[in-house]
């Protein structure tokens, strides 16, 4: 049982220690909401893995504060749950906006966690305390640069490198660190930026044994998935395309992934990326925990996520360090050798800088039952 007494929305800017590249844009600074759901003493936290700009998703900071400030907290606001398990029926009749919903559900379970004193990773069921963590490098201005990046994150032990790539800025790089590291575990991420069209092009990839291509074609097409899977060797994993458990066993029965990404914030809540991952285990598809750059928080939870038993690949949950020079948790988040230690605390797992938090707070908003 929880009631909520009040819920804080911030707004946070984080500036990143280098700027990231995909096929959609660049980016030099973390923006993101970051929801305090507070039970009279005891808090709990989520993050937003929204943007500024509608670039990876439809959803944006301004949306997600929007339905969150209008819909979504007074959905839970001043009322007893029974638990975070309730949550997606409380806003059943409220659609989409899957980001802004898992970051008030994030917030609600690790409130529940912490109340019980027990780690989220241990309460969804959770079967590891370290978890395998690969990184996710931008596209580069030269392949010099690039392999100087992917010599520095192999010698740091990390157990699966993954390039993003665009057209133009594909085979080449990829052949590069191919031919300089003929067996590391190797993917690539195209966040759309494909079409059918391309199919030929897309099958000189099969000659770099790539564990995976991530997402190589349009954000909301299944079909032409499974149509490319046909001709190509390597496997397709999808990220974008799979926003729900649904998608996910659609996606199984037309043969469009033989492997998924699973992030909380794209499917809409941990309980949802829990059915994700069920439907993927039941179908035989191995998953792994996708970032979005996120700040400790987001990164602890998805960090619980990932000890569930069919996240059998690398994730995304690279050491925070990497991208700041200065976390909002403590203790924070750092791999070694390729292996992040799940943090053991109850709830997320880490406690909240508050001071930190206000450092980077461009705007607060407070919600009252
Ligand atoms: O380390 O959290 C990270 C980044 C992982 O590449 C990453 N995320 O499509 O998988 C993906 C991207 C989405 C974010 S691009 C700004
Ligand atoms: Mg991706």
């Amino acid at each position: 049982m929880m009631r909520l007494h009040r819920v804080i929305l911030r707004r946070l800017e984080m500036p990143l220690r280098f700027r990231f590249r995909t096929s959609f844009g660049e980016i030099a600074a973390k923006k993101f909401l970051l929801v305090e759901a507070d039970a009279g003493g005891l808090s709990g936290w989520g993050e937003c893995v929204a943007d500024d700009e509608p670039h990876y998703s439809e959803e944006t900071n301004a949306s997600a504060a929007d339905v969150l400030r209008r819909f979504l907290v007074p959905a839970v606001l001043g009322r007893t749950l029974p638990g975070p398990e309730s949550f997606p029926d409380a806003v059943r009749e409220i659609r989409g906006n899957r980001m802004a919903k898992a970051a008030l559900e994030t917030a609600l379970w690790d409130l529940s966690c912490r109340a019980g004193g027990i780690s989220l990773g241990r309460r969804l069921g959770g079967v590891r305390e370290r978890v395998s963590v690969g990184v996710s490098l931008g596209i580069q201005p030269s392949i010099e640069g690039l392999l100087a990046l992917v010599a520095r994150h192999v010698d740091a032990g990390y157990a699966r490198i993954k390039v993003k790539i665009e057209p133009g800025n594909d085979l080449a790089p990829v052949a590069a660190i191919r031919e300089r590291y003929p067996s590391i575990e190797l993917t690539v991420d195209a966040n759309a930026a494909y079409t059918l069209a391309d199919a030929a092009h897309l099958l000189a990839l099969d000659r770099f044994d790539l564990d995976y291509v991530e997402q190589p074609l349009g954000h909301e097409d299944l079909w032409r998935h499974a149509e490319l899977a046909r001709a190509l060797r390597t496997p397709i994993c999808l990220d974008e395309s799979i926003r729900s458990a649904e998608d996910a066993a659609v996606a199984a029965a037309i043969g469009a992934a033989r492997v998924v990404n699973v992030k909380i914030g794209r499917v809409g809540g941990i309980g949802e990326a829990v059915r994700v991952h069920g439907v993927c285990a039941a179908a035989g598809i191995p998953v792994w925990c996708g970032g979005m750059l996120e700040s400790g928080v987001g990164r602890a939870a998805n960090v619980q996520l990932a000890t569930l038993p069919t996240f059998t690949k690398p994730g995304d949950t690279s050491s925070a360090s990497r991208y700041f020079d200065e976390d909002i948790v403590d203790p924070p988040l750092e791999a070694e050798r390729g292996e992040m230690p799940v943090p053991a605390g109850p709830g997320i797992g880490v406690e909240v800088r508050r001071e930190v938090v206000d450092r980077f707070t461009t705007w607060r908003e407070e919600i009252l039952a």
